[in-house]
């Protein structure tokens, strides 16, 4: 389960042999793209392009709702009614963003249908952070910290994205990140500097486990990135995988000295003549393991998810009766008049 690309383009869309026309409408688009033109949804664009976007979209989409349940786990048990209520918002934010990502993808020619149902069954990917379990409060700060700020990392580049929906999508979820990421840090900065020893080390605990996961949320390195080269020269990805990674190595480690925690990497130092933080190895194997399906709570997070869509069943079976109810009534007043 959950190993393959998604692959939803009609298989009689896959034309071997380009028309004139097309190559014509094809080089167009390349010129278009050159000059930093936004593509809009009514636009012509190559269908590897509308795919790749697809695949992008969606899974980010997935990634965003199915990352509401590790934070999920902790509503009933936040430790007070203002980090409560606090939480609530971060995750409804969260269900939001991942409407704002289906809805770009929809302009894309996909249904929200096919989207759901490629994660359903296991066939569209979602970022492999929220395969990881969330084992104490202070995990839930450095989601915030950590996993959020990996993420406006990722995706402030994504608001100049050259496929405009997407492009728009991010420019107000990346406002929303930022104060999910603030609001994680402020929380383990109360647990560290007025916390107990425990809570400090509650703290450690977690950025121990976290952060090497958040480091693979960049993706594999660039010289194994399928989709890296492409997505650049589209101006799709306008920052390869390795160069986010560093620019996230680099201000994470200045946030961590003002916390007062360390990260669980013996190598990391800072490079003068690089300019850079050097880190140790990440563990791939551990990566492909997780994004294969194998990760500590990838069945978990899938059940989870099938489980709300079936449950919901009957909502959107009742909107569908509603909405039809409502068309058959308006043709009937038209009919009238
Ligand atoms: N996990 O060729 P590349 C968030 C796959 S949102 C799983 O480099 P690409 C908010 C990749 O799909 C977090 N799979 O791929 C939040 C491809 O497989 P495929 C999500 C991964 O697309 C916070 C294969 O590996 N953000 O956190 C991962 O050029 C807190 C080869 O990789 C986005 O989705 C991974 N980490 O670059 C919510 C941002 N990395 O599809 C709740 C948009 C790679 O061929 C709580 N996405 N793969 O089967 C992107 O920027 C890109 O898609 C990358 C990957 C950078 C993730």
């Amino acid at each position: 389960m959950y190993t393959q690309a998604m692959d939803t383009a009609p298989k009689e869309e896959r034309k071997p042999i380009r028309s004139a026309e097309e190559a014509q409408l094809e080089a167009r688009f390349e010129t278009r793209i050159d000059e930093g033109d936004f593509v809009e949804a009514k636009d012509w664009m190559p269908e590897h392009y509308r795919k790749t976007l697809v695949r992008q979209i969606s899974q980010h989409a997935h990634s965003e709702i199915v990352g509401m349940l590790p934070e999920g786990n902790w509503v009933t048990r936040a430790p007070t009614l203002k980090r409560k209520a606090i939480l609530l918002a971060k995750i409804q934010d969260e269900g939001g963003h991942g409407l704002y990502l289906y809805a770009a993808a929809e302009t894309l020619g996909t249904s929200r249908d096919q989207l759901l149902d490629a994660l359903h069954t296991g066939k569209a990917k979602y970022s492999s952070i929220f395969n990881y379990p969330t084992l104490s409060w202070a995990d839930i700060g450095v989601i915030g910290w950590l996993v959020d700020g990996a993420a406006i990392m990722n995706q402030v580049p994504l608001t100049r994205c050259s496929y405009a929906p997407y492009a728009r999508a991010m420019v107000r979820i990346c406002r929303e990140e930022s104060f999910h990421q603030r609001q994680g840090f402020d929380a383990l900065m109360v647990m560290m500097k007025e916390g107990t020893e425990t809570q400090r080390e509650m703290v450690q605990d977690a950025v121990n486990r976290w952060w090497w996961p958040s480091l693979m949320m960049f993706g594999p390195p660039d010289g194994e990135s399928v989709h890296g080269a492409q997505s650049a020269r589209w101006g799709i990805k306008r920052i390869s995988n390795d160069e986010l990674r560093q620019k996230f190595v680099d201000a994470t480690v200045e946030q961590a000295k003002v916390l007062g925690v360390s990260m669980p990497d013996p190598l990391l130092k800072w490079n003068e003549a690089r300019g850079h933080h050097d880190f140790g190895p990440i563990d791939w194997d551990e990566f492909w393991r997780v994004v294969g399906g194998h990760g500590p709570c990838n069945r978990e997070r899938l059940a989870a998810r099938v489980k709300a869509w079936d449950d919901g069943a009957w909502v959107r079976d009742a909107a569908l009766a509603h909405a039809s109810k409502q068309a058959r009534k308006q043709a009937t007043q038209e009919q009238a008049a």
